[in-house]
Parts: C-alpha cells; sequence; structure tokens
C-alpha cells in the first residue's frame, strides 16, 4: 500500500484539531493503513522544526512588528517549502499516512479571498512550492464565522484570528469555492463531534478501501 495524504481545513476553530485526535485513533484500527507504515499527524504553519520558528513569527501579536501581506504570504510559502522537503515527502515516499491541519488551500482562502492577493499569483507560488505534492484527500469542516467566533470566545486570539468578522466572512466564502472547484469533501462542522467523525471515517472507507 502506498502512503495517503489528508487534509483538514476551514475556518478558526471549526474543529480540525478535535477531529485529527479522533482519526489518529480511528485510523491505525481501520484497515485502511499497511501494517509497516507510520500515521504522521501535523499541521500548518509549523510542522518541520524551522517551520515552528516561522509560525511564531506569523502568529505573534505584536502590531508594532506585523508582517506586510506580501511577507506573510511568502512566510506560509517558506513553511509549506519547508514542511513538504523535511515532512510530507520522505513520509509519503515510505508508505506512510500524513493527516495535516490546514495545507495550501489556507494560503488561497485567507491571503487570497481574505488579504486580497492575487489568485493567480498565489496558485502560481503554489506550483513552485507543492513540487507536485497534493492532497489525497481533502476535508473542509464547515462551520459559520459567527459560531468560529463563539467558539473561540475564551481563547487569546493570534493576529489573524484578530481580524474579526468581516474578514472571517471573506475567508469562509473562499473556502466554499475553493471546496467546489477542487472537489473537497464539505462537512457540515456544526454538528456533534461523533456524526462528523463518523462522516468522515465513511469518506476515507468509500476512497480508499
Ligand atoms: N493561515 C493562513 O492565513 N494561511 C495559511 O496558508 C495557513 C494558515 C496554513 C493558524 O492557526 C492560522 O494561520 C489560522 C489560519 C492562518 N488563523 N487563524 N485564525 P492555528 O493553526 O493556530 O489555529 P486554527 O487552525 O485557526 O484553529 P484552531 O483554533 O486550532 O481550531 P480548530 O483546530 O479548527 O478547532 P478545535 O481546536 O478542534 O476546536 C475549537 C473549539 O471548538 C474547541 O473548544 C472545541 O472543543 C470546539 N468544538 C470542536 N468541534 C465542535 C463541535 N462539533 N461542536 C461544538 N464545539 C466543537
Amino acid at each position: 500500500m502506498e502512503g495517503k495524504f489528508i487534509v483538514l481545513e476551514g475556518i478558526d476553530g471549526c474543529g480540525k484539531t478535535t477531529q485529527i485526535n479522533a482519526l489518529s485513533k480511528w485510523l491505525p484500527k481501520s484497515g485502511l493503513i499497511n501494517k509497516n507504515s507510520t500515521l504522521i499527524k501535523t499541521r500548518e504553519p509549523g510542522g518541520s522544526i524551522l517551520g515552528r520558528e516561522i509560525r511564531n513569527m506569523i502568529l505573534k501579536n505584536n502590531k508594532l512588528n506585523s508582517p506586510s501581506i506580501l511577507t506573510e504570504l511568502l512566510l506560509y510559502s517558506a513553511d509549506r517549502a519547508e514542511h513538504i522537503s523535511k515532512i510530507i515527502l520522505p513520509a509519503l515516499q515510505n508508505g506512510h499516512w500524513i493527516i495535516s491541519d490546514r495545507f495550501s488551500g489556507s494560503t488561497l482562502a485567507y491571503q487570497g479571498y481574505g488579504r486580497e492577493i492575487n489568485i493567480e499569483i498565489i496558485k502560481e507560488l503554489e506550483n513552485i512550492v507543492c513540487q507536485n505534492i497534493r492532497p489525497d484527500l481533502t476535508f473542509l469542516l464547515e462551520i459559520s464565522p459567527e459560531e468560529s467566533i463563539l467558539r473561540r470566545k475564551n481563547k487569546v486570539a493570534d493576529r489573524i484570528e484578530s481580524e474579526g468578522l468581516e474578514f472571517l466572512k471573506k475567508v469562509n466564502h473562499g473556502f466554499k469555492l475553493i471546496a467546489l472547484e477542487n472537489n473537497w469533501e464539505i462537512i457540515n462542522a456544526s454538528k456533534d463531534l461523533n456524526s462528523i467523525s463518523q462522516q468522515i471515517q465513511t469518506s476515507l472507507i468509500n476512497k480508499f478501501l
């Protein structure tokens, strides 16, 4: 069996971390993964050693030293280039499975639709950075921007989370368009945790068994 690359996307607080934790318990027992293979849980930004430093640079809430939107785009791209070279590509070449909390769809949604950087420039950059690595399956966990804000009300917001409702609406709209254009699995993530997990598991079985 060959390695697979699965990605969960969505606006802040849509439940990616929760579902990835559930999946990492279920997948090894599912019969989908070869006995000699491992399941690797990772994320963007910050999936590699250098990426963790980049993550800190991008998300730190420092009004005096915020990156410009072009710098922000390039930092997310640098993080991804490192993540692919050091983590994703070697794992897939060795037949392992990867689940990533965010990937290039987030750049299109946040920097493209949210920050309004030209989408064609982002796609061009993605082609350079991704080295033909594309997820085998991407899930969009959909919640409303209002629910996103509600779910995070007791957490300290990072720099991107501090952008507020209007920004989140643009990102949310972007995610919907990207999901439709790329045949992502769209999941209603305002349902209860177990039914979301079940839906994800069913999609994985249908696609990979
Ligand atoms: N970003 C970007 O701009 N460009 C890029 O290219 C990339 C990223 C790759 C990374 O943030 C930020 O970088 C992100 C996008 C930007 N910006 N923002 N904002 P992050 O990785 O630190 O965090 P996040 O991805 O935004 O979200 P999160 O806070 O980690 O949320 P989550 O993982 O999607 O959700 P969760 O932690 O599983 O759940 C959130 C809460 O909801 C928690 O209290 C749960 O118990 C609750 N929850 C989860 N599921 C449910 C259900 N079904 N019902 C009710 N409550 C639930």
